[in-house]
């Protein structure tokens, strides 16, 4: 029974292996299950709540038919105006947050079945944004009628955000309201990827002129626990972290954070800084106070910000890749990595470590060469700088 188990068991691994290699390469719908906002600026009721419509069915991957089942039917989003007012015109915003950064390729708005598609909305704007600030139109659809199969537009944007602007419903009415509704919004990507300076303006896909270029930056300090690990001048903590081949080890459960201090500069502004665990970015309130002299022309230049980020590590396992990251107002997410350069005084900027989380496999297993490491950071007080390693790109 246990080796029936174990087969089992090897083969899942394998089959949830394949289906992570098919979906990091094709574009899925990046909609689905994700948040949706409603707001109505003008006449009408945005959203019908018999049980048969929410704008929570927008995204929830279902087009249902018409059975006459409340609430289980989930026909899709539907909306209504007045006839009083003589035509279906409305301002209705419909917003859907991606939870994440996404290469678009598509955007599809799937008909409702329930009356065929003769209740599709008839005027229409689709914008797609990376920050929910600044947009780009993606279509400006008029007179739209009698939709059967989905209305897919092309996109080629990095985005979070997609909004559904609605400037009129559909003919359909009755002798009170005129109506529209959807049945589902897809949206196909990828996940982005991230972007470091010394590859800015040149990735694939990427619009000449819409990444913004390092201006300068400096790694000043770094802490275990909240506990400076090292003296040294400002900008020196890339050279130590380097002496302590940029392992921290936590597998005895006695790290809480790890902190980066510094400061960097592009040639855009920043939108916020955060933190990279395995290559998945989350933001953070990280900025600090900036004084003039970071934002000098030999620094950091006018759109730099000092960070002091803190990355809480007590939950992870295993060993795990940290750094510090940085998000632009166009977007794009900047690792302050091996790529980002010095500008001033100070050295190399590289926050990248490797973290080795709570060692529960490893105390199972008897590997006793995890636990040699022993946070060596917090013993490293002084000027530590041994290791003086230049990087060029
Ligand atoms: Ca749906």
């Amino acid at each position: 029974m246990k080796k029936l188990l174990s087969v089992l068991l090897a083969l899942a691994m394998v089959v949830s292996l394949c289906a992570i290699s098919v979906s990091a390469d094709e574009p899925v719908n990046v909609a689905l299950n994700k948040e949706v906002t409603a707001t109505n600026n003008g006449v009408g009721e945005i959203n019908l709540t018999l049980g048969f419509w929410s704008t929570d069915y927008l995204t929830d991957g279902i087009v249902g038919d018409f059975d006459n089942n409340i609430n289980a039917d989930r026909l899709g989003w539907y909306a209504a105006c007045p006839v009083s007012t003589g035509a279906p015109v409305v301002d209705m915003e419909i917003e859907i947050d991606l939870d994440g950064l996404f290469d678009i390729t598509k955007v599809s708005l799937v008909p409702m079945l329930f009356v065929l598609g003769s209740n599709f909305i008839s005027d229409y704007t689709i914008s797609v944004s990376a920050d929910g600030t600044n947009w780009k139109e993606i279509t400006n659809e008029t007179g739209v009628a009698n939709v059967t199969s989905p209305k897919e537009y092309a996109c080629s944007e990095t985005a979070a955000y997609v909004l559904l602007h609605v400037t009129k419903l559909s003919s359909l009415a009755d002798a009170g309201s005129f109506y529209g509704g959807l049945g589902e919004i897809e949206v196909y990507g990828t996940p982005a990827e991230t972007v470091t300076p010394g590859e800015t303006g040149d990735q694939p896909g990427d619009e000449p002129g819409t990444l913004s270029t390092l201006h300068g930056a400096s790694f000043d300090s770094f802490y275990v626990n909240d506990t400076l690990n090292f003296g040294g001048a400002d900008g020196s903590a890339s050279d130590v972290l380097d002496a302590h081949e940029r392992k921290v080890d936590g597998s005895d459960g006695s790290v809480k954070t790890v902190r980066f201090r510094g400061w960097i500069g592009f040639e855009e502004e920043l939108e916020t800084f955060g933190y990279m665990i395995n290559g998945k970015f989350t933001a953070g309130e990280f900025a600090a106070d900036t004084e003039p002299a970071v934002t000098q022309d030999a620094n950091g230049g006018r759109y730099a910000k000092r960070f002091d980020i803190i990355v809480p590590v007590a939950d992870l396992t295993g060993s795990n890749e940290i750094k510090a990251a940085v998000k632009l107002v166009s977007g794009a997410i900047v690792a302050i990595d091996e790529n980002v350069t010095a500008n001033g005084a100070g050295t190399t900027p590289n926050t990248t470590l490797t973290y080795i989380g709570l060692a529960e496999q490893n105390v199972q297993t008897g590997d006793a060469g995890v636990a040699m490491f022993a946070v060596v950071l917090v013993a490293a007080m002084g000027a530590a700088v041994v290791l003086l390693k230049k990087k060029a790109f």
